[in-house]
């Protein structure tokens, strides 16, 4: 058996402030930081430990795996760090309120955008200075994969070969995996390894900070399924999520 934790990264500033993030690079408000010492504290009762973490180029994600590691005392671990698990680039909503949108264009279009499968949002123009190519982290990436705002379906294809490629190959070696990532690129693992089809996936809302363990057969197929504490709290945490983009 597999042993497999997913943490979508605590609240950040602009989830605080209920703004589109995508590849925005905010950190951690302070109950985000709260929210990943809860979330180490969940894993140390369950007596979970792990011998690789991965998580994504921003700082969100990367130090709520920094501050899981330390309230474990496993600063040692190996980190692998990936655009691949970034999340979705959100283009030109990348910045904007959510209510405020809903409220603009309607809840069922801020629905579309955020949980059509196939739905992209409008993408950044490519003159905007938030274009993906002017941030030295991606200096290594091919121009044409650097996106301008992507549906979840576009996310989850470039998600996928670091999961087939690298991830896999951890699990498969005996080891313990972390991945500390987003809302969608978390959503996007989610839907493969529950096997969700694009209409299921929709209802689908990640909290933050509260780790999902998973526990896997050696065909990566999922024999147990949790998140770690109170099924309140997570369902209510959850409800959060989904209620992010009504108008008022
Ligand atoms: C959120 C997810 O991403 O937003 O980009 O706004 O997980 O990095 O905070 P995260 C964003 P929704 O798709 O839930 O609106």
């Amino acid at each position: 058996m597999h042993r497999l934790v997913l943490i979508r990264h605590g609240q950040s500033v602009w989830n605080l402030e209920n703004r589109f993030t995508g590849w925005t690079d905010v950190d951690l408000s302070d109950q985000g930081r709260e929210e990943a010492r809860e979330g180490a504290s969940q894993l140390l009762a369950e007596g979970l430990d792990f011998d690789v973490c991965h998580t994504s180029l921003l700082k969100r994600a990367i130090r709520t795996l920094w501050i899981v590691r330390d309230v474990m005392d496993r600063l040692w671990l190996p980190v692998r760090k990936t655009w691949r698990l970034n999340e979705r680039h959100y283009g030109a909503l990348q910045g904007l309120n959510k209510a405020e949108t809903a409220a603009e264009y309607g809840e069922e279009q801020v629905f579309a955008w955020r949980r059509g499968y196939a739905v992209a949002p409008p993408p950044l123009e490519p003159s905007d200075s938030r274009w993906p190519g002017l941030d030295l982290r991606y200096d290594d990436l091919p121009r044409a994969d650097l996106p301008v705002g992507e549906s979840l379906e576009q996310t989850i294809e470039r998600t996928m070969p670091y999961w087939h490629d690298v991830i896999v190959p951890d699990l498969q070696a005996g080891r313990r995996v972390l991945v500390v990532a987003h809302g969608n690129s978390l959503r996007g693992l989610v839907k493969h390894l529950d096997g969700l089809d694009e209409q299921a996936i929709m209802d689908v809302n990640i909290p933050t900070g509260i780790p999902l363990l998973y526990e896997l057969d050696q065909d990566m197929r999922p024999l147990a399924k949790k998140y770690l504490g109170n099924s309140e709290a997570v369902a209510k945490a959850q409800a959060e999520v989904a209620g992010q983009g009504r108008a008022g």
